[in-house]
């Protein structure tokens, strides 16, 4: 079959729930302390920038993750007696994915994918390397927020669902943040259907610190980047070299905490937003949350949003989680 008829891309219009850059850089850096939403790193800079991130000594967390399911995929497929639709949350790194697809090929002959993405194009892209690579895979791309785009799994009913939320996602968002959104996963799913989180683990702060904050400064350009960006689409005139990057482990929390910290008194002009924004020298500007999680978290996560941990499995270093979790009845 032609590219054509086995691909399909919803787009969900998701403007009202879409605050711009605008709206939130004027927000973020006129409230106390200031902050930037880590959303944003991810234009196309930052975006690569990831990338090379993933491919870091310090970064072991894609790399465990990659292990992980390279060991289960097929063990994970078998589980599945018929053909599944594989919903993906965020299209991310294809490489993932394709090891999920490979085995859920092998074992049913077909399979519906499913990616849910904020980006039209970034979903379009991947979409064609996947249907040149795999004659049998049918992709219906959803362009939308995670929310949104749930709403439309449920539209197909012929397949039960694996529901794919990798790459330790969860973490930048408040723990309880992070429970209503698994409870509106939740929400749905039957009950054959199953969710597949990635989990990066509590751990001692000297490899979480390195992790965050990497020897050769490839995380700071991913986070001074945001000021780039800023000067870029808004006309800002950001000095990054006046910013120094800054990764902390709260342990309390289980929180890595990334900010960019002033390295003196400064005023900033964002010229789109007729704003002049003034640091004192080492005044913060917060850019993502990490949450981390121990095994008892995850557990106590599964049981209050609705699911049993129905499989867990660490990599050979015990630093990551990848967790199935099972729709309980009530
Ligand atoms: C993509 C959100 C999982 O928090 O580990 C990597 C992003 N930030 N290095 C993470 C990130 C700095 C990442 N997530």
């Amino acid at each position: 079959m032609s590219h054509d008829a086995r691909f399909s891309l919803i787009e969900l219009d998701t403007d009202q729930h879409l605050e711009s850059l605008a709206t939130e850089v004027r927000e973020g850096l006129t409230a106390t302390p200031k902050q930037i939403p880590c959303h944003f790193f991810y234009d196309e800079t930052g975006s690569q920038i990831f990338e090379e991130i993933c491919e870091l000594p310090e970064y072991y967390l894609t790399r465990a993750e990659s292990e992980i399911l390279r060991d289960r995929a097929e063990e994970i497929a078998r589980r599945y007696a018929q053909p599944i639709a594989l919903v993906e949350l965020g299209s991310g790194s294809a490489i993932k994915t394709r090891l999920l697809i490979d085995a859920l090929l092998q074992e049913h002959g077909s399979l519906s994918y499913v990616p849910i993405d904020i980006s039209p194009s970034v979903l379009e892209a991947s979409a064609q390397q996947l249907l040149d690579d795999y004659k049998h895979l049918e992709i219906r791309a959803i362009a939308a927020e995670y929310q949104d785009g749930l709403h439309r799994i449920h539209d197909d009913d012929r397949h039960a669902k694996l529901i794919l939320w990798l790459g330790s996602s969860i973490g930048n968002l408040d723990r309880p943040v992070a429970e209503q959104f698994i409870s509106s996963l939740r929400a749905e799913m039957d009950p054959q259907d199953r969710l597949l989180l990635g989990i990066d683990l509590r751990k001692n702060r000297e490899v979480l610190e390195d992790a965050y904050d990497d020897s050769r400064g490839v995380t700071a350009r991913f986070n001074k980047n945001l000021l780039e960006r800023i000067n870029r689409e808004l006309g800002a005139d950001f000095d990054s070299g006046a910013f120094d990057f800054q990764a902390t482990y709260d342990e309390v929390e289980g929180n890595v905490v990334s900010e960019l910290r002033s390295r003196r008194d400064q005023t900033v002009r964002i010229d789109d937003l007729d704003l002049e924004v003034k640091f004192a020298a080492s005044e913060t500007i917060h850019t993502e949350n990490s949450f981390k999680y121990s095994l008892a978290e995850i557990d106590a996560l599964a049981h209050c949003t609705g699911f049993a941990v129905e499989d867990r499995w660490l990599d050979a270093n015990q630093r990551y989680s990848v967790n199935l979790f099972a729709p309980t009845d009530r």
